[in-house]
This record gives structure tokens, sequence and C-alpha cells, in this order.
């Protein structure tokens, strides 16, 4: 469908879609690098054309994950700053692009420090920690905990029907801490033996409910009945704009031989990749912004960052 000249972006979007790359915020930055990569080598010889292949680039990315605000803000910032700009030739527009792009991912790996240092404050010594999946973010929160000195042994899930369990468990084991693999139907039976759950998030709405890999709301009302606190651990940058407006967030579904290749014919397979936990669930969000209620969240976005809800406002 897209000329060979959106090359860098339909790669990128392929790799996405196949999972090579995966987790939030392992997406916003490839997706990023590929408009980046992308105008570097554009044939756009005005600001018209230049923005008209930004636009097909965003589209190509957006397909590739449904559920991935973070990509989303940031391809929309970076469109919009382009959209702003004075041409003066390819080469200016690409550095403003370049520009644009490597001040948003250190702002990305500034948010990033910050939660990794909050959330392993509440990695206590000699406690049981459990999670599920594979977020960049609870492992980094684990591996400075344990830099830190603590020590701890997490529990994880293998995560069906990709095992992203399996990530989490090599990064653990490289850190040198304490792991034990679960399968996912366990999560009820280990939740009495655990003190606390650490999770990502794919996506965070405007009432403070976290789309995060399906399962993940069945771990929070397992943590509830068992009274174990339960901690999202995700950047703001996540936010999703739209649900501001009313709108439900859209929850990827995946291609069903994922659950069950070769299937007998004529059975349905059904194959979400996130699910909805509600706020009543979560004790806390680790973000930025540092420990906060999910009540709160609307206000800490725009407070940290107004560009999400209304880019002309930077
Ligand atoms: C990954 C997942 C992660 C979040 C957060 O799902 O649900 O918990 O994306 O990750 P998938 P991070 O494997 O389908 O992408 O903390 O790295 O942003």
């Amino acid at each position: 469908m897209f000329s060979i000249e959106m090359e860098k972006v339909v790669e990128a979007a392929e790799r996405i879609r196949r999972l090579e790359v995966q987790g939030a915020t392992n997406v916003a930055f490839a997706a990023v690098e590929a408009l980046v990569e992308q105008m570097r080598y554009s044939k756009a010889r005005d600001h018209a054309s230049a923005l008209e292949e930004i636009a097909r680039a965003r589209e190509i990315l957006f397909k590739s994950r449904e559920t991935e605000p973070f990509m989303r803000n940031a391809i929309r910032f970076i469109e919009w700053r382009a959209s702003q700009s004075e041409w003066d030739g390819p080469e200016s527009f690409h550095e403003l692009i370049r520009g644009t792009a490597d001040n948003l991912l250190e702002e990305f790996r500034r948010a990033r420090q910050r939660i990794t240092e909050v959330g392993s404050r509440r990695i206590q010594n000699g406690s049981r920690i459990l999670t599920h999946c594979h977020s960049s973010a609870v492992s980094g929160i684990l591996r400075r905990a344990k830099e830190a000195g603590a020590d701890f042994e997490v529990i994880l899930t293998e995560t069906r029907p990709r095992y992203q369990g399996r990530i989490t468990a090599g990064e653990m084991l490289e850190a040198g801490i304490d792991a034990t693999m679960i399968v996912d139907s366990a999560i009820r039976s280990f939740m009495n033996r655990v003190d606390l759950v650490l999770v990502g998030a794919d996506a965070i709405t405007s009432e403070g409910n976290v789309v995060n890999k399906i399962g993940t709301s069945l771990v929070a009302l397992a943590a509830q009945e068992a009274r174990t606190p339960l901690y999202v651990a995700s950047e703001l940058l996540k936010f999703d704009p739209q649900t501001i407006h009313g709108e439900y967030e859209a929850i990827e579904e995946r291609p069903t031989d994922e659950v069950w290749p070769g299937a007998p014919g004529g059975l349905s397979i059904r194959n979400p990749a996130f699910d909805v936990t509600r706020r009543e669930y979560i004790h806390g969000i680790v973000c930025e912004e540092g420990l906060i209620s999910p009540h709160s969240i609307l206000e800490a976005v725009r407070r940290r960052y107004p560009w999400i809800l209304d880019p002309s406002g930077t």
C-alpha cells in the first residue's frame, strides 16, 4: 500500500506488531527513532510534503499496536512541532525533527529515572514481589532496589500466550535477583505469600484506570482479596487524552494462532492483549511525579505535560 519511501517506518511498525519490540516504553522509543530515520532519508522538498510524510508515518505506526498512547503522544508532539516550524530546506527540517525527538527521549529517560528511584523505596528487605508480563519500568525498579542492597524475591507469571514473563525472568536472573516463575492460573494460590504486586501500564485513562497486559485485572482482584497492595509503575506519558472526551481505550486483539496454532476449525478463539484494572484496585501509581493516587492522574498530567492535553499550549 505504501511506496518504498516509507521503508524505515514500515520496518519498525512490523517489528512492533510482531512483538520483537514490546512494552509501551520500548514501543514509544522505537516509533520515535523510526520517524526520525524516515525523515533523514525523506525526499520531500517542501514543508507541505514533509508534513504529509510525517502524517503517513504516523498512520502506519499507530496501526502497529492499538493500545499505545505513549507512542501516540510522542509522535503527535513531534508532528505538532514540525507543523509549527518554518521551512528552511530538508536538512534543517530533519535537524528540527532530530532535535525535538532527542529532547523528548531525554525527558522520557528522566521520567524513568525518577520512577525507578521512587519505586525502589517500596521494595523492602526480605519481601516477595509479584509481577505480571514484562514491564521495563518494573524491571528498572527491581534492579534499582537490588543495587540499593535490598534482598527480595520476585514471583513472575509466564504470561500466556506470548510468554513475556520469560523476558522478565532473564532480566531478574541477570541482575542476581531471586526469581520464581508460575503459570498465570497459579496467581491466586501464591497471592497470600506475596507482600506487594508491581505491574506496568500501557495506558492510563482520565478516571485513573490502568490498561495493562491481559490478566492484570485478575491479578488485581486476587491482590485485593488477599489485601496485598498493588502498585502500577508508569510514566504519565502513557495517559490517553482521548479518554477525557469520553472515549474508551481500544483494546488490541491479536492473532488467534498465538493462543493455539493449528486449532480445530469451527472453534472460536479470542486473544485480547490487554485489560482494564479499575482504580479502586490500585494503591498507587509510581510515576515521574512520585507515588500518586490514581484519582489525581489528570491533575498530575496537566501539571507535568500540558502538551499531552493541548500541544499548542507548549
Ligand atoms: C507489555 C505490558 C507492559 C507495559 C509496560 O505488553 O503489558 O506491562 O507495556 O511496559 P506487550 P513498560 O508485551 O504486549 O507489549 O514498563 O516497558 O513501558
